[in-house]
């Protein structure tokens, strides 16, 4: 059974982490399958959006632990490596993409699972499914941008609770204190998640690529920077033609047709 499912349709790639029966935590297989999901997401002009998911009760338990040869003896782990080759990568390649990625957090999120669903660009989260900082737990602090993220989406005092006591965190409490976009019931996860996902695969891609850049960009910008990068990114904005479509339609009083060029 591969680890990563992959479908497209109507402009939507779908990537479901499929290793249910290990709470779809990372091995390298899954690692590799996934950054050959995304970047046939970066390199084909047909998809427009992305929408990440896991298989079973789980979106993502973090690295696979029973990879991990912690015996009397054994070798210590270089982790720097694997964050450096897999986890790193992974996160940069979810930032950078230039169109947009949807999480659908079907079960609990835990360890790098919950950092990666936060790399994503809107979280939807289903009203059972919850977020652990686990690394606490086994001595290690958040990786995959978990010390970026949280401050900037709930700050500091809650951010240290989460990392430090590594307590699951409900999807409704995860709502409430902005971490991610929404919550919905279970059985309306997946429809609202694709209902999103489809919509933003009929919008102008360029427009919100250069979204996602400066949004990114403003969490270390200052604000004259930021000015600047507004002011350059506009220009690419405006001379897409998706801009042109959305400006006729609107004078026209019609609905825009993009094309994400
Ligand atoms: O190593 C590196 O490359 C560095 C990078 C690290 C990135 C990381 O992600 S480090 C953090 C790794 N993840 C964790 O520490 C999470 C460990 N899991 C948990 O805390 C809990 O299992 C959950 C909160 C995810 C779920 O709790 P619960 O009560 O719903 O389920 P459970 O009973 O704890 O787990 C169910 C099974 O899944 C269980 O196996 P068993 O007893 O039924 O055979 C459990 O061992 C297994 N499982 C859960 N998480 C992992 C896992 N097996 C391997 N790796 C896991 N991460």
């Amino acid at each position: 059974m591969a680890s990563i499912l992959v479908s497209l349709e109507t402009g939507v790639l779908s990537i479901t982490l499929n290793r249910p029966d290990k709470l779809n935590s990372f091995n390298p297989e899954m690692h590799q399958l996934l950054r050959q999901a995304l970047e046939r997401a970066y390199d084909e002009e047909a998809v427009r959006a992305v929408l990440l998911t896991g298989a079973g009760r789980a979106f993502c338990a973090g690295q696979d632990l029973s990879e991990r040869n912690v015996s009397p003896g054994a070798a210590p782990i270089d982790l720097a490596i694997s964050l450096g080759s897999h986890y790193n990568p992974l996160v940069r390649r979810l930032r950078e993409l230039p169109k947009p990625v949807v999480c659908a957090v079907n079960g609990v999120a835990a360890g790098a699972g919950a950092n990666i669903a936060l790399a994503c660009d809107l979280v939807v989260a289903a009203r059972s499914a919850s977020f652990v900082q686990a690394f606490s737990k086994i001595g290690l602090l958040p990786d995959s941008g978990g010390t970026f993220f949280l401050p900037r989406l709930v700050g500091s005092a809650r951010a240290m609770g989460l990392a430090l006591l590594g307590e699951k965190l409900s999807a409704e409490d995860a709502a409430r204190w902005g971490l991610i976009w929404k919550v919905v019931d279970d059985a309306q996860l997946m429809k609202e998640a694709l209902a999103i996902s489809k919509n933003l695969s009929e919008g102008p891609t360029k427009g919100y690529g250069l979204i996602k850049k400066a949004l990114y960009m403003s969490a270390t910008n200052a604000l004259d920077a930021q000015l600047d990068l507004e002011r350059d990114l506009q220009r690419q904005a405006g001379f897409s033609e998706d801009y042109r479509e959305g400006v006729a339609a609107f004078k026209e009083k019609r609905q825009p047709a993009f094309k994400g060029k």
